[in-house]
């Protein structure tokens, strides 16, 4: 597929803690950031905008072990894990969206409580094109919603990975992206 006006890239979380040696560290995510960032220049080269979401969590946050939630303190605003990894080459023209920044409540997608919709809009995207961490958890909240709020979706499938909490979560959250009108798709096929 070639692509053109009005398509963009997301890439999703890819932050310190969802790396080796962060507190949330996603199997196989180091083996994605090449991968990405051959995305990102791709998108770039073609003058396509890249959004790239970060989970932005004050201290305390409702989602932390000792908060009584279900995740190490990861992400903490400000903190090196909260940083994009160093090796992820984001463009100057990069839009940042910061998200799950309430204390009292989680938010996995990228859509929740920001205004990455009404930017999408106002740039006159139609296709999104998904990558990054975690399969099961934002990429998959950020592909659901990118769906709902009328967007032609696609999960870059090459460059995501899970948590895993159970083995097969991330398979199963592919099947449901894809099930939802996501259509999965790899590097070769955009180039
Ligand atoms: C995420 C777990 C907790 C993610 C964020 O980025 O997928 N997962 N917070
Ligand atoms: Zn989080």
């Amino acid at each position: 597929m070639v692509l053109g006006d009005g398509d963009a890239l997301i890439v999703v979380d890819l932050q310190n803690d969802f790396l080796p040696g962060g507190s949330l560290e996603v199997p196989g995510s180091r083996e994605i950031v090449d991968l990405v960032n051959r995305y990102i220049a791709l998108f770039d080269s073609k003058g396509l905008p890249v959004y790239a979401t970060r989970d932005w969590h004050p201290k305390g946050h409702a989602s932390f072990k000792d908060q009584g939630g279900p995740w190490p303190e990861h992400c903490v605003q400000g903190e090196k894990g909260a940083q994009f990894s160093i090796e992820l080459k984001l463009p100057e023209s990069c839009v940042i969206i910061s998200t799950a920044s309430e204390l009292d409540r989680d938010a996995y997608s990228g859509f929740e409580g920001t205004d990455l919709n009404e930017r999408l809009r106002k740039e006159g995207v139609g296709r999104l094109f998904i990558c990054g961490l975690a399969t099961d958890y934002c990429v998959f909240h950020t592909v659901k919603d990118a769906g709902i709020n009328g967007y032609e979706t696609f999960l870059l499938e090459d460059a995501v990975r899970a948590v895993n909490v159970q083995p097969d979560d991330g398979e199963k959250a592919i099947k449901e992206m894809t099930r939802l009108g996501a259509v999965s798709i790899s590097i070769s096929d955009l180039s």
